[in-house]
């Protein structure tokens, strides 16, 4: 299946649509607004996990790989939206965590009653001198071994301390893993989304004295063994199924590695090095203003490699777990519109599948939070802790909570002007932003000239001109501070894209006029003189007459 045409369109159930006045999200929400998601022309919807689990990280933590959580609804509700959702030629797309359960999965309860099959699950180690077995550190602080007195010994969680890390080299696990996979694709599931998948592979167990540990669990070759494996005895059987594996901090060559077809293991994955460069010293809990150079060369040396490389990339900037780009990477104060449609041509006419992050469609923007009582995820949780053992003063905190915070995205959906956005009509378990009256989908729809129809537009052309799907990628004025440009081309299509990523500078460009239409404006400019004065957050598309 060619799937480079398709769109996916990433859900936040607990954040949609509440259905039943329990204030979090559930299916029957999602099911109310599938004639919403087909008008904005979306192929595919991930949803994050909907499995039994505690919440500890809001499902993350997965306790039952084969049932739905309650609190979302039941296996019908699930059944009932894939019927509804493909009559609408929309699929869905599944998170599997497979590199963690909760501890309160069964296996693991098991494990801990004794049982050396289900400890054979998990890394159980002897400690060193009364310390953990190893120096490495948990993604959301501190170390990552949790001790277990009974036994003596401690287990791994690479998150939190109620997600256990799976021991993949135990084939057991591996097969539990496909029969998972098996399971859904019986009931219809037609995507998987692999989550930290190229941490599976963990092999020498050793303190880390250069970093947090990182390297010795992050794209070992044996990850891409056991993707190949588990595609041969799933989703590899079946040519409808696209798979992405997220995997934060790869390398291109290894990204090539997961995603050439040829290679038989996925058809596509995440990477966030371009959602670091906001990052002082490679820290994520700091504060610094984007770095628009790195950002661009990560972006251009990611395209080409992967292009060289044949593989294939998710192309992306908002999900649950990053803040808002219209408010980081943009200007959701003096050009909330002009800035989020350039941030969403950028990465529409980028070669990769894109992925549209709940709200991003209509502009949402960062939570701005001002009180720890507002947030809810366990690693901003942590994090104000963390910061406040080491000093920092409290309202420095704060504001790196409001840049930073996954919470950012994880507010409810903003449907209307009522109370909670029309996200519920009961109190919601994470509030609302404070800009919901303004900011929501009822205006986008009312509005011609909106980001919502922007969005539907960027699809459109997708599914119309091959070269925006299917055409090579080159950079154009590669050296430029303030723009960001490129060249696709496919047979004999040509586009050109300019994307300025500035407010206060202006920048002039010389084009071929004579030769080009303008397939795309976001700023209604309709004619084309050879030299354009680009204006605010302008993106211009170019097309070859
Ligand atoms: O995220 C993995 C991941 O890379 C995170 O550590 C990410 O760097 C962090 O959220 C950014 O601050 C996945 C899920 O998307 C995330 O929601 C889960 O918490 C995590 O795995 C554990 O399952
Ligand atoms: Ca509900």
């Amino acid at each position: 299946m060619t799937f480079q045409d398709k769109v996916v369109y990433q859900i936040y159930p607990k954040s949609f649509q509440d259905t039943n006045h329990d204030g979090l999200g559930d299916i029957q929400g999602i099911i109310q607004h599938l004639d919403y998601l087909q008008k904005l022309g979306v192929d595919y919807i991930w949803m994050n996990p909907i499995f039994v689990s505690p919440q500890n990280d809001n499902g993350y933590d997965i306790q039952d790989y084969y049932s739905i959580d309650s609190r979302y609804g039941t296996m019908e509700d699930l059944e009932l939206l894939i019927s509804e959702a493909k009559k609408r030629n929309i699929y869905l797309m599944f998170d599997m965590v497979f590199n963690h359960t909760s501890t309160y999965h069964e296996w693991f309860q098991k494990a801990l009653s004794g049982d050396q099959k289900y400890k054979d699950y998990y890394f159980f180690k002897k400690g060193k001198n009364d310390n953990p077995p190893t120096n490495w550190e948990s993604k959301f602080g501190g170390n990552a071994w949790k001790y277990v007195e009974e036994f003596d010994e401690y287990y791994l969680h690479l998150f939190d301390e109620t997600q256990a890390d799976l021991n993949w080299k135990n084939p057991e696990v591996r097969k539990e893993m496909a029969n998972i996979i098996n399971f859904w694709i019986e009931k219809g599931i037609k995507g998987f989304r692999f989550d930290v998948i190229n941490l599976i592979d963990k092999e020498s167990f050793e303190d880390d004295f250069e970093g947090v540990g990182k390297r010795f669990y992050t794209d070992r070759p044996l990850v891409h063994t056991y993707l190949r494996e588990l595609a041969q005895n799933s989703f590899g059987q079946y040519d409808d199924i696209i798979t992405v594996g997220e995997m934060s901090a790869t390398s291109i060559e290894n990204c090539i590695g997961y995603t050439n077809p040829e290679h038989h293991e996925l058809s596509m994955a995440f990477n966030f090095h371009h959602l670091k460069v906001d990052y002082k010293n490679k820290e994520k809990w700091t504060l610094m203003p984007f770095d628009f150079k790195e950002l661009k060369q990560l972006l251009n040396d990611w395209q080409v490699g992967i292009q060289e490389g044949h593989g294939w990339n998710a192309v992306f900037w908002c999900c649950h777990d990053q803040p808002r780009v219209l408010s980081r990477f943009g200007d959701d104060k003096n050009y909330p519109k002009e800035s989020a449609k350039m941030l969403a041509t950028t990465i529409h006419m980028l070669r990769g599948t894109p992925y549209i992050y709940q709200g991003e469609e209509i502009g949402m923007t960062n939570a701005y939070f001002t009180d720890i009582h507002q947030y809810r995820d366990v690693e901003s949780l942590n994090a104000y802790q963390i910061l406040r053992d080491k000093g920092i003063p409290e309202d420095e905190i704060y504001q790196i909570l409001l840049a930073k915070s996954r919470d950012n995205a994880r507010t409810p959906m903003q449907w209307n002007d009522k109370p909670y956005a029309g996200f519920s009509d009961v109190e919601s378990w994470i509030e609302p932003i404070y800009n919901y009256k303004d900011i929501n989908v009822e205006k986008n729809l009312q509005d011609e000239d909106s980001v919502f129809y922007y969005y539907q537009k960027l699809i459109q052309l997708r599914k119309q001109y091959q070269v925006i799907s299917l055409g090579t990628y080159e950079p154009v004025l590669l050296e430029h501070p303030t723009l960001y440009a490129y060249k696709r081309q496919y047979q004999d299509q040509e586009i050109i894209v300019y994307n300025h990523f500035y407010g206060d500078e202006t920048t002039t460009i010389e084009v071929e006029a004579s030769q080009y239409d303008i397939l795309l404006s976001n700023v209604g400019r309709q004619t084309l003189e050879n030299t354009i004065q680009l204006k605010p957050y302008e993106s211009l598309v170019l097309i070859k007459k």
